[in-house]
């Protein structure tokens, strides 16, 4: 199973501000976490962060065909963007939606979220453990 992992905007910079809401860990460090439970679960993962709604756009269109399944963290896009929308769903490829913080207990305009619509299941308020799960959830689908 091949999973593309997309991260969004600013997440770039994990582990440098606001340790307290997403941890003290780096990128690096959540790239590392997740190639290895990746392959624990005999998948393959590939990575893609951007700061860029469109390179965003960009990189879900080219996941067709090419991937079995995606986990995307779209942070500040998440609540904002259709364009993104719009891309999960042309593609068709089953995608999970994760935080890192527990959206649903911050503010207001964090509660929206338009991707979800096109994803399979959200995992949120669980760190970095989160995109593990959302492997999970897209491995054990391809099984059952
Ligand atoms: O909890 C999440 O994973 C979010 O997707 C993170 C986004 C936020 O806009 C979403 O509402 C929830 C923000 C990512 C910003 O990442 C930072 C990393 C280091 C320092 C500051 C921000």
């Amino acid at each position: 199973m091949k999973i593309l992992v997309i991260n969004g905007p600013n997440l770039n910079m994990l582990g440098i501000r606001e340790p307290e809401i997403y941890g003290k860990e780096t990128y690096q460090d959540l790239l590392a976490l997740v190639k290895d439970a990746a392959s624990r679960l005999g998948a393959e993962a590939a990575f893609f962060q951007s700061n860029h709604e469109g390179a965003i756009v960009d990189a879900i269109q080219e996941a067709y065909g090419k991937y079995d399944g995606i986990v995307i963290n779209p942070a500040a896009y998440t609540h904002t963007s259709v364009a993104i929308l719009d891309a999960l769903k042309a593609v068709g490829i089953p995608a999970v939606e994760v935080h890192i913080s527990n959206v649903s207990e911050r503010e207001d305009f964090r509660q929206i979220s338009y991707v979800r619509q096109a994803c399979v299941a959200t995992v949120m308020g669980k760190g970095f453990d989160g995109y593990v799960e959302a492997m999970e959830i897209l491995c054990d689908r391809q099984v059952l």
